[in-house]
């Protein structure tokens, strides 16, 4: 979708530009129609593979995936419902509650603050929900509700200074201009005070160009390792308060077991905690389809963690029973994915299976299969790559 967050005029909804091709459309042959829908779509865009009727839920297809920097007209899209993009004109982020100084930050006052940059994953909590056994009800993501980008802002930390927080304040609340439907709970979400303070960002950039309108822009948060859910986007307002934000999408919703129950069994509310840090997890982008006995063939793939940094991924052909290491890409920052690949010579002729593993810096790995959770967060069992050798 091609948006404007500058423009003065408010940029048609993808709902009324549909309306409108059509409308222009209707004397036109089904190729020309098909032209005209796709007329200032990014051609990145064009491959995204939508996942519901209603929000935009966009997933990347795998073998987008294959660079360190996710690019913006590639990169995943979650909304709960279709948002008015607002533009920079009259927008601006308050800033109140357990602070001496109230503050109304302008998208200019934002740019003059000193800057910083993040480089990490932002991954959808409910990606790869579509691959749970039993299936879990919710927006069937497999492999793509995830990317890593490059987050241009401001720290909240320095914002919270210039506002003098004041030592009740222990969660911040976030609120974003979006408008839910009618009988539909607003998403208000809070993160504890030492998260923010420690590293999250106001991100105005994403891989240095202004924020675009579908990924929250003028401004949003970025929490690095830290479940999508968080990230809250077309931030408006953040508030310092004693206690955590309350209602749906804190109390109900984005919550995983405290211990895990078995598989297909719901749990009370009070046996969930809220969805923090991402777990362990290596994708694989590249499965050559075919390969032949004797010839080399490279596997590829993406890995990242809740913990700073991805310190080995392994490749078994049996199973889990023994492992071979993939080769780490040397680009890499705290909370970003590695690039890994694998270089395998296939020996026998007949259908393969490889499976990739990650491990990461505080020592936990992946396991085989994701741990089943009522909500279907999270998951992050062994990638399988199925390979034809030909003989
Ligand atoms: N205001 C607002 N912020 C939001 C959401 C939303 O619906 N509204 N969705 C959240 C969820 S669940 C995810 S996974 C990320 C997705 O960010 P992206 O669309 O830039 O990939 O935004 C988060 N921030
Ligand atoms: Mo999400």
């Amino acid at each position: 979708m091609k948006t404007s967050g500058k423009g003065s005029a408010p940029p048609l909804s993808l709902d009324r530009r549909r309306f409108l091709a059509l409308a222009g459309a209707a004397a036109l042959a089904p190729g020309a129609l098909l032209a005209r829908f796709s007329e200032g779509v990014p051609v990145g865009r064009r491959r995204m593979i939508q996942r519901n009727g209603y929000a935009v839920d966009a997933e990347t297809p795998l073998d987008a995936l294959t660079t360190y920097l996710t690019p913006n007209d590639l990169f995943f899209v979650r909304n709960h419902w279709n948002p008015q993009y607002t533009g920079h004109r009259g927008w601006a982020l308050t800033v109140d509650g357990e602070v001496e100084r109230p503050l109304r930050l302008s998208a200019s006052d934002l740019r003059r603050m000193p800057r910083t940059e993040v480089t990490c994953v932002l991954q959808c909590a409910g990606n790869g929900r579509g691959l749970f056994e039993p299936p879990v009800p919710g927006i069937q993501w497999k492999y793509g509700a995830v990317g890593n980008a490059r987050w241009g802002g401001v720290r909240v930390k320095d914002i919270l200074d210039r506002a003098g927080l004041k030592a009740e304040a222990r969660h911040l609340h976030s609120f974003g201009t979006d408008k839910p439907p009618v009988h539909v709970p607003p998403f208000h979400r809070s993160i504890e005070i030492e998260k923010v303070l420690a590293d999250a960002i106001v991100a105005d950039e994403m891989n240095g160009e202004p924020l675009p309108a579908p990924h929250g822009g003028p401004a949003r948060l970025v929490v690095p390792g830290w479940a999508g859910v968080h990230w809250m986007k077309w931030l408006d307002r953040l508030s310092a308060q004693p206690e955590a934000q309350k209602g749906f999408y804190m109390e109900t919703a984005y919550r995983y077991p405290k211990e895990l129950g078995a598989p297909g069994v719901v749990l009370p509310a009070s046996e969930m905690r809220g969805v923090t840090e991402l777990f362990v997890k290596s994708s694989v982008t590249e499965p050559p389809a075919r390969a032949r006995a004797g010839s080399p063939v490279v596997l590829r793939g993406f890995a990242f963690s809740g913990a700073p940094d991805v310190v080995k991924v392994e490749i078994s052909e049996d199973e889990g029973q023994t492992w071979r290491p993939a080769e780490l890409d040397p680009q890499h920052d705290p909370w970003a994915w590695r690039l890994w690949s694998f270089r395998w010579v296939p020996s026998v002729p007949g259908p393969h299976t490889l499976w990739a593993r990650a491990t990461d810096s505080r020592g936990a790995v992946q396991p085989k299969d994701a741990p089943w959770n009522p909500s279907g967060y999270l998951h992050n069992g062994w990638h399988a790559a199925s390979i034809e050798v030909e003989s």
